[in-house]
């Protein structure tokens, strides 16, 4: 079923939903002015030096040249620097008060959510103000952008380190995609939000969900290859419909 409003259906689902699991991607940052990956609902996209995303954050590259993947990152610390969440990111903070067993997955390394008042936040693919180090693998915050030396060295123990996110080929953090996992699969609604879902293992729980008898509801502007399995798509901006959830039915 494809809508463009949240019924009053979907409200008193959401009000009634014992376990409720939301994964987002780039897309609910987009009215906050962060670019996607690969666009959609107008969003900008993010370029760099004329390298595709795919290759500047790789596993391959940070063995090759971890100075230019720091730049990388730094230019996009320099982006996000000022940025502010949106009515999307504070309706999901909101969610979470609401619903009484709740956890929001993410994709998103700009600590976005975070910042909105969400706590419960599962980040999949890391997050970029924090560095880790590569000889005691101890993690610390660096949030000064421009970065004053590349690499940051470590605060424990002086070795060089590297940004704390998931580069592609990369392994995610075990114990995090455990818990994902675990939480899509105990949702009575799975929300996929603002995300394309090409990327995995994050663009399989969704179908996690479904296979454990969740309904499925995909918040988007556009049809993406989750679609499919969606029960409901809502087509539109996540600043614009996460917040109609919180309204009074009728
Ligand atoms: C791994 C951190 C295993 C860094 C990221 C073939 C098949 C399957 C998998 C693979 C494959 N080949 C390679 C793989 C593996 C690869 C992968 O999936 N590649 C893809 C490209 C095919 N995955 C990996 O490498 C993962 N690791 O597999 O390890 C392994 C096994 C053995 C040995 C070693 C390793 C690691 C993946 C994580 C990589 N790091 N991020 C960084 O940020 O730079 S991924 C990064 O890209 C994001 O975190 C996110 O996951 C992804 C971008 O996707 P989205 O967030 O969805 O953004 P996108 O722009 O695509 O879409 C935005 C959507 O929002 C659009 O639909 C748009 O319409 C919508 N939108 C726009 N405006 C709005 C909106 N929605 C709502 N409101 C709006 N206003
Ligand atoms: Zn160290």
């Amino acid at each position: 079923m494809v809508l463009t409003t949240v019924t009053d259906e979907l409200i008193s689902a959401f009000d009634r939903a014992r376990s409720v699991t939301v994964l987002t991607g780039a897309g609910v940052s987009a009215e906050s002015g962060v670019p996607t990956f690969r666009g959609g609902g107008d969003s900008e996209i993010w370029t760099w030096r004329g390298k595709p995303v795919t290759e500047l954050s790789s596993a391959e590259l940070m063995a090759t040249d971890p100075k230019l993947v720091w730049e990388w990152f730094d230019h996009r610390r320099g982006m996000l620097t000022g940025i502010q969440p949106n009515p999307g990111h504070f309706a999901l903070a909101e969610w979470e008060r609401r619903a009484s067993d709740f956890t929001l997955v993410t994709q998103n390394i700009d600590d976005l959510h975070r910042a909105a008042g969400s706590l419960n936040v599962l980040e999949l693919h890391g997050n970029i103000w924090r560095a880790r180090c590569l000889r005691c693998a101890s993690t610390f915050e660096a949030r000064d952008t421009p970065l004053e030396e590349n690499p940051p060295l470590c605060l424990a123990c002086g070795g060089p380190a590297r940004p704390d996110v998931v580069l592609f080929g990369e392994i995610l953090p075990e114990g995090v995609f455990a818990r994902a996992e675990e939480a899509a699969t105990r949702a009575d609604l799975f929300f996929v939000i603002g995300t394309s879902a090409v990327v995995y293992p994050a663009a399989g729980l969704p179908i996690a969900a479904k296979r454990s008898g969740a309904r499925v509801i995909e918040v988007n502007p556009e049809m993406t290859d989750i679609s499919f399995i969606a029960d409901v798509t809502l087509l539109g901006r996540a600043g614009e419909l996460l917040p109609q959830f919180l309204k009074q039915r009728g």
